[in-house]
Order: C-alpha cells, then sequence, then structure tokens
C-alpha cells in the first residue's frame, strides 16, 4: 500500500521533525545539562516515521534506548521529552528515567528498556493481552541488530507464532552494534531463520526509503489486526553518529570513514525531501514554513526543560517498592 500524498507529507514532516530534534540535542550535549546519555537517531528517521504513520494511538510501542524518534513519530510530546532529557520533574517519566526511559501511554509509548533485547519480551506480553481481551490492537516492538543476538528475541517470535499474537517485530539492522559490526555477529545476511519463514509474514527493507517502510509495516498491521498472527520487519539503515552522546565524545578508529560517508549520501530526510519537491508535494516555501515552525517548537522545548523544577527531594522515594 503506497501513502497518499496528505500521508507522504506527513512522512516528511515526521522524519525532519526528528532529525532537527536530534542535531539540537547534539549541538548542545557538551554544555553537560542533559544529565543523561542519548542515543540518536540520526539516518533512522525514515524507520520510526513509516511504522508509526500505520498506527493509531491505541496501538502500543515497546522501544530501546534508541528511542527518540520513536517516541516521537508515536505522538510523544517534545517538551514533555526534553524535560526528561534535563531531567526534571515535567519530564514524560517525571525526571526519574532520562533519554533511556520515555514513556507516554496515552499515546501508546509504553517504555523502552535499556536492556538490549528487553523490550521484545515485553511488547510481546503487550499483544498476548490485546488478544486475550479481544481488541484489534497492534503491539510493535522496535530494536536493533545487537538485540536480535538475544535469547529473548527467538523465545519471543516463537511465543508470537505459536499464540499468533498481533505482534510487528521492527528491527532496525543499523550495521553496527555499539562498536561489533553485524558481519561479526550474525551467521548469514539476515537474522530471521528460514525454518518460521513460512507462518510468519517477513520483509527486509530499505529502511532509508520511508514509503517502503510504510508498505511493509501496512501490510504487518492489517495482518495483525484481523488476527493473522506476527509479522517480522528487518529495516536495513545506518547510524550515522556515534553509539552514543555527541560525535565528539564517539571513539574513532572502529568504522572505516568511507562507509560513514557513504551512508550520510544517502540520508533519507534529504532523500525523501528531493523526491517530494520534485513530484511537487513540497514547495520550497513549505518548506522553509515548516523549518522555522520546527525550529520555534524546539527553542520552546529547550526553554521549557531548562525553566522546569528538578524533582523534588521526597521524590526519592516515590515509586520505590519494598515489602
Ligand atoms: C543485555 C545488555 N547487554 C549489553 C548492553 C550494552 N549495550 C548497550 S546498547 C548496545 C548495542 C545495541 O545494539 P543494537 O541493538 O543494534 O542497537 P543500536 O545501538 O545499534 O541502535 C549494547 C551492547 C545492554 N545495555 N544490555
Amino acid at each position: 500500500m503506497l501513502p497518499t500524498a496528505e500521508e507522504k507529507l506527513q512522512l516528511f514532516r515526521t522524519m525532519l521533525r526528528i532529525r532537527r530534534v536530534q542535531e539540537r540535542i547534539e549541538s548542545e550535549y557538551m554544555q553537560d545539562e542533559m544529565k543523561t546519555p542519548v542515543h540518536l537517531y540520526i539516518g533512522q528517521e525514515a524507520i520510526a516515521a513509516g511504522v508509526c504513520a500505520c498506527l493509531r494511538d491505541d496501538d502500543a510501542v515497546n522501544s530501546n534506548h534508541r528511542s527518540h524518534g520513536h517516541y516521537l513519530a508515536k505522538g510523544g510530546d517534545l517538551n514533555a521529552m526534553m524535560a526528561e532529557l534535563f531531567c526534571k520533574a515535567t519530564g514524560c517519566s517525571g525526571g526519574y528515567g532520562g533519554s533511556m526511559h520515555l514513556v507516554d501511554v496515552a499515546h501508546g509509548n509504553m517504555g523502552t528498556s535499556a536492556i538490549v533485547g528487553g523490550g521484545i519480551p515485553i511488547g510481546t506480553g503487550q499483544g498476548l493481552a490485546f488478544k486475550m481481551r479481544g481488541l484489534d490492537n497492534v503491539s510493535v516492538v522496535f530494536f536493533g541488530d545487537g538485540a536480535a543476538d538475544e535469547g529473548t528475541f527467538y523465545e519471543s517470535l516463537n511465543f508470537a507464532l505459536l499464540k499468533q499474537l498481533p505482534v510487528v517485530y521492527v528491527m532496525e539492522n543499523n550495521g553496527w552494534a555499539v562498536c561489533s559490526p553485524t558481519a561479526t555477529r550474525h551467521s548469514g545476511d539476515n537474522v530471521f531463520h528460514a525454518g518460521a519463514g513460512d507462518r510468519l509474514f517477513t520483509a527486509k527493507i530499505d529502511g532509508n526509503e520511508p514509503e517502503q517502510v510504510f508498505a511493509a509495516m501496512a501490510k504487518a498491521v492489517a495482518r495483525a489486526r484481523a488476527g493473522e498472527g506476527p509479522s517480522f520487519i528487518e529495516c536495513v539503515t545506518y547510524r550515522i553518529l556515534g553509539h552514543a552522546g555527541c560525535l565528539q565524545q564517539d571513539p574513532k578508529g572502529y568504522r572505516d570513514p568511507a562507509e560513514v560517508e557513504a551512508w550520510r549520501a544517502r540520508c533519507p530526510v534529504c532523500a525523501y525531501q528531493r523526491t517530494l519537491l520534485a513530484q511537487g508535494l513540497l514547495s520550497e516555501a513549505g518548506l522553509a514554513e515548516l523549518e522555522a515552525e520546527l525550529a520555534a517548537e524546539i527553542d520552546t522545548a529547550f526553554a521549557f526543560a531548562r525553566q522546569s523544577p528538578l524533582p523534588a527531594a521526597d521524590a526519592l522515594l516515590k515509586n520505590l517498592f519494598c515489602e
């Protein structure tokens, strides 16, 4: 299924918004006001945008440490996200979590896990809950190629297949897990085992192409809503910046600069911008307006985060469970 003209513009808007937010975080990170590690999503925007464009507010997303794009694409509030990165009481997790714990249940951002592979069984359980309640909601799990090395991935897929759960597993294969390239960790070029291929809808797509992501996701979501079981979508992409923190903090030498440059040249945001301009769906004036609107929104969110109070000292013991 291809996106309509309106959906294409929305895809682009979501991608550009994620990119501009990431860039601002990157440029301000060295000021050390954001007391949280950050895992930036630059280069992977088409995946969050394409996937979440096919979801409703009451569908669930479980995500990982690289979650800013997922949270924003699923409707998360930017002010609350930035306040969370500044660890303020107005943050989406009350300032307790930081960048790796973005939660916004009203829009289906059910949580993120810094435990690699940790969100996969949680999202699978969410799918089980939807099915047991007789709902047509879908549970989506975003994870990286590194998480696909974990046993939780195979256990969850097996269980989801067994119970025919409405779960879509979205693997963002960005080629690297910290400093280890995929080729040194995976025995084949597709992590998914052919054995379950006949029972699972699988797609291996170009994760830098938002319309490919949208099309694969639309199919997977339709299957899940119709009770036809889980799907696995492998989105091939690239992490342009370092694993964590800002560019200056990325250790040198583990990646070939030519590899990074080749992927920079395939920037999904720039490419989609060119496509929409060429198709006449976007005008230079419309683009300038959008850029101005996003810059103002981001200024507001950073100001909100800076001006917000830190959590009160007595909040330290709130939410603690002890018997
Ligand atoms: C269970 C566990 N093992 C190791 C780590 C340390 N760690 C944090 S992120 C990461 C790599 C994750 O790679 P991937 O899932 O491909 O996601 P990416 O960072 O590439 O987006 C590792 C090994 C962790 N947080 N949890």
